[in-house]
C-alpha cells in the first residue's frame, strides 16, 4: 500500500486553539503527521511517496471560488489590516442578519467560518494545498488499479464545507478525492466517515447528488462538536434524498455500539456496490482521545481495518482527525494493517 504525503503540512503551526474559553496549543499540531508517517515506515506497510502537486481545478469542483480565494489571502489581508495575532473571527451571520460575504477581512472570516477554534496563521493555506495533493496523489493511484491507498493529509478536511472552514479543516481532501475520482471514470463513490466528529463538510458537499453515498458514524450533536449537523435525520436532498445516512451515538460508545452501527452503514456500502470506498479516517474515537467521548481500544482499530477490507472494494483511506498523541501511530497503523491482512 502507497501513502502519499506532503511536507508543506508543517508550515501550518498556529500558537492558539480557543478551548475552554482559553487560548492553548492547538489538538491538531505538526506532530500529528510526523508520528503518523513514522509508524506507517516502522511497520513496513508500503512506501510513503511525496505528494504529486495539483492545481486548483479539482478543488473548485468542490468548493466556492469565493472561498478558495478568501483562503489564499486571508493571512496577508489581516496582517496588513495591523492585526497582532492568528486571525481569528469575532462576528457571524447569525440568525436574521445578512449572510454576505462583505470586504472587510473581519467580515468575511465570520462569512467563511463555521466554528472559532481554527486559527489560521502565515502557512494555513500551503498546507491545505499540500493536504489536497495527498488526497489526490491517493486517489490518482486508486484510479490506476491501486486496491488500497493511504493520503497522509493535514490538516484535516471533513468540516471544511463548499464554503465554510472550521474544525481545523480548510479544504475537503476527502471529498475533492471522491469528485476527482467521479471525473475520472468512477460513477458511483461511498464515503464512509469514522471520524468522531460528523463530517457535516463532506454531507454539505454531497448533501443533493446520488453519485456520492456519505455515510457517518460520529458522536452525537446533541452532545458534540460540530452540534448542528449530523442527526439521525439528515438523509439528503432532492435527488441526494437517501443517498446520506448518520449516525449518532452518545457518550461511551464502546467497539460493540460503535460496530453495530458500522454493520449497518456497511450493508448500505455494500447495496450501493460504489466503484471506491473513501474512508475518512478520523482516530479520535480512541478511548483516550482528549476532546472525544468514545472508548474504541487499540485492538478495535485493527478490527475496523479488517472489516473494511473485507468489502473487496478498491479502498481510499484520507486522513481526518485523532488527537491522543502517543497512541495516533499505532491506531492509524492498526487500520491499515487490518486492512490489508484481508
Ligand atoms: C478533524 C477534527 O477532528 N476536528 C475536530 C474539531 C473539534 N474542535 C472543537 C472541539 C471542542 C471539544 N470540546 C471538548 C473539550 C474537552 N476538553
Ligand atoms: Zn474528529
Amino acid at each position: 500500500m502507497r501513502t502519499a504525503f506532503s511536507p508543506h503540512h508543517v508550515e501550518r503551526n498556529p500558537k492558539t486553539e480557543l478551548s475552554g474559553g482559553q487560548l492553548v496549543t492547538p489538538f491538531e499540531s505538526p506532530r500529528r503527521a510526523e508520528l503518523i508517517k513514522a509508524a506507517i515506515e516502522t511497520a513496513r506497510l508500503g512506501p510513503v511517496l511525496k505528494a504529486q502537486a495539483f492545481d486548483l481545478e479539482p478543488v473548485l469542483r468542490v468548493h466556492d471560488a469565493g472561498f478558495v480565494a478568501f483562503l489564499e489571502t486571508v493571512w496577508q489581508r489581516w496582517q496588513a489590516a495591523g492585526m497582532a495575532g492568528e486571525a481569528i473571527p469575532t462576528v457571524f451571520p447569525a440568525r436574521r442578519m445578512q449572510a454576505r460575504p462583505v470586504r472587510n477581512i473581519e467580515g468575511q472570516l465570520g462569512y467563511y467560518a463555521m466554528a472559532v477554534e481554527t486559527a489560521i496563521d502565515a502557512g494555513t493555506y500551503p498546507a491545505a494545498l499540500g493536504a489536497k495533493d495527498a488526497a489526490l496523489t491517493a486517489a490518482q493511484w486508486i484510479a490506476l488499479g491501486d486496491r488500497c491507498s493511504f493520503a497522509l493529509c493535514r490538516p484535516p478536511g471533513h468540516h471544511a464545507a463548499f464554503d465554510l472552514y472550521g474544525g481545523y479543516c480548510f479544504l475537503n481532501n476527502a471529498a475533492i478525492a471522491a469528485q476527482h475520482l467521479l471525473d475520472h471514470g468512477a460513477s458511483r463513490i461511498a464515503v464512509l466517515d469514522v471520524d468522531f466528529h460528523h463530517g457535516n463538510g463532506t454531507q454539505d458537499i454531497f448533501y443533493r447528488r446520488d453519485d456520492v453515498l456519505f455515510l457517518s458514524l460520529h458522536g452525537d450533536p446533541q452532545d458534540a462538536f460540530p452540534h448542528f449537523s449530523g442527526f439521525a435525520d439528515e438523509t439528503g436532498e432532492g435527488k441526494g434524498l437517501g443517498f446520506t445516512a448518520n449516525y449518532p451515538l452518545p457518550p461511551g460508545t464502546g467497539w460493540e455500539r460503535w460496530a453495530e452501527a458500522l454493520e449497518h452503514a456497511l450493508a448500505r456500502v455494500v447495496h450501493y456496490a460504489p466503484d471506491v470506498l473513501v474512508v475518512s479516517l478520523g482516530v479520535d474515537t480512541f478511548e483516550r482521545d482528549p476532546i472525544s467521548f468514545f472508548r474504541l481500544r487499540h485492538p478495535d482499530f485493527r478490527r475496523l481495518g479488517g472489516r473494511l477490507g473485507e468489502l473487496g472494494t478498491p479502498t481510499l483511506y484520507v486522513m481526518e482527525g485523532g488527537y491522543a498523541i502517543d497512541d495516533i501511530g499505532q491506531n492509524v497503523v492498526a487500520v491499515l494493517a487490518g486492512h490489508l491482512d484481508r
